[in-house]
């Protein structure tokens, strides 16, 4: 067995000390040969528009997010003319449904999931994407997300806000928006990273992703963006191949107690790097989105100092526009894996421009 272990060449496995789990490292796999599926690239409704000068395409005329809208279901859309919040007509959830009896069995176990969804317009105009909005209608959104949060987290113990943007994404419309689905539950992912930053905060007394975010701006090895207030950084169990995370630099719990000057400082470094995406392989960046801080309802009364604020991205293009990570064979059966190290795959993202 050779002893002089190199990340870029040796498979390795690497622990996500966010939520317990390992990720096997395989570099060496960037080199195969591919013949499998190969996509469209899939640029939304952009380059549809920009063909023609800015008109609306029929795309854009039977867009039930547009301005004006009427949707499937008969209501008409308000002619907004910079967000607009409407309960999912589709919801996942429903406020007032009824919850299953205990079974009295631990092989056989339900639980009520009570809660409600919601749809955010980015923008009136559907060729818009976060990374060509001026930084004035990104503070927008940043906006709205802090309403949604303080309002929807008076009732509601976990409150997703996600973006999932393009067709490879399973994104429904290019119309800019996220989703955001409130529970009264806690779910899976944020479930894993609340006893993981739990634990580590009683043994340390510190903030798990602050010590974690202190060392990586010391190794300086899978930082990608930095401004006074925020970091974008690939994180080191990275899965996804351009997956990164987007954290505050202070210790903050909730996406809702982000002072005025974070709001502003990271609607600066959100653009940088959505900026830096597009460049990567010259299209409309597919990715889902998404933050996770400390839980709310119930938990507002609590002590969730172990939580620190964060964005995550998980970008599906591995080599180029057409060619993407899937997870399925060893990761459905075994565990995730990925190829490209991340610490490459910061130095490409560190390299592209970021206007
Ligand atoms: P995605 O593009 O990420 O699938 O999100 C779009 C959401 O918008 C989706 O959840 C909702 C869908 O249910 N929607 C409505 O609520 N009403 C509509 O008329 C169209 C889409």
């Amino acid at each position: 067995m050779p002893d002089s272990f190199e990340p870029t060449e040796h498979p390795h496995r690497r622990y996500n000390c966010l939520t317990g789990e390992w990720v096997l490292v395989s570099p060496h796999r960037m080199k195969r040969p591919w013949q499998g599926k190969v996509n469209t690239a899939s640029d939304s409704a952009e380059k549809k528009d920009e063909a023609q000068n800015g008109q609306p395409d029929a795309g854009q005329l039977d867009n039930p997010l547009r301005p004006g809208a009427r949707r499937p279901n008969g209501t008409v859309n308000p002619d907004y003319t910079s967000t607009f919040v409407f309960t999912n007509d589709f919801p996942a959830l429903m406020p007032d449904s009824p919850s299953p009896k205990d079974s009295g069995s631990e092989l056989f176990q339900m639980q009520g999931a009570q809660g409600t969804c919601r749809v955010v317009c980015f923008h009136p105009s559907s060729s818009v994407t976060l990374a060509k909005m001026t930084l004035g209608e990104i503070k927008g959104v940043v906006t709205v997300w802090i309403e949604q949060m303080l309002e929807l987290g008076k009732q509601y113990t976990w409150v997703q806000i996600f973006e999932n943007r393009g067709d490879i994404m399973g994104c429904s419309n290019p119309h800019p928006h996220c989703q955001i689905w409130a529970t009264s539950h806690v779910p899976n992912e944020p479930s894993k990273k609340e006893h993981q930053q739990k634990v580590y905060f009683q043994k340390h007394n510190k903030p798990l992703l602050l010590d974690y975010l202190s060392d990586e701006l010391k190794k300086q090895e899978r930082i990608v963006l930095e401004n006074e207030l925020w970091v974008v950084l690939v994180p080191f169990w990275a899965l996804w191949p351009y997956e990164t995370m987007l954290i505050p630099k202070r210790h903050v719990q909730r996406l809702q107690d982000l002072t005025e000057k974070e709001q502003e400082a990271l609607c600066v470094i959100m653009k940088g790097l959505l900026v830096k995406y597009d460049h990567l392989f010259d299209v409309s960046f597919p990715y889902s989105m998404g933050w996770h801080g400390a839980p709310t309802g119930e938990f507002l009364d609590t002590d969730t100092q172990h939580w620190q604020l964060h964005a995550v991205y998980y970008p599906p293009l591995l080599r180029s526009a057409t060619v993407q990570k899937f997870m399925v064979g060893y990761e459905l059966l075994a565990g995730p894996q990925r190829d490209l190290t991340p610490e490459q795959a910061a130095q490409t993202l560190r390299n592209l421009p970021s206007v």
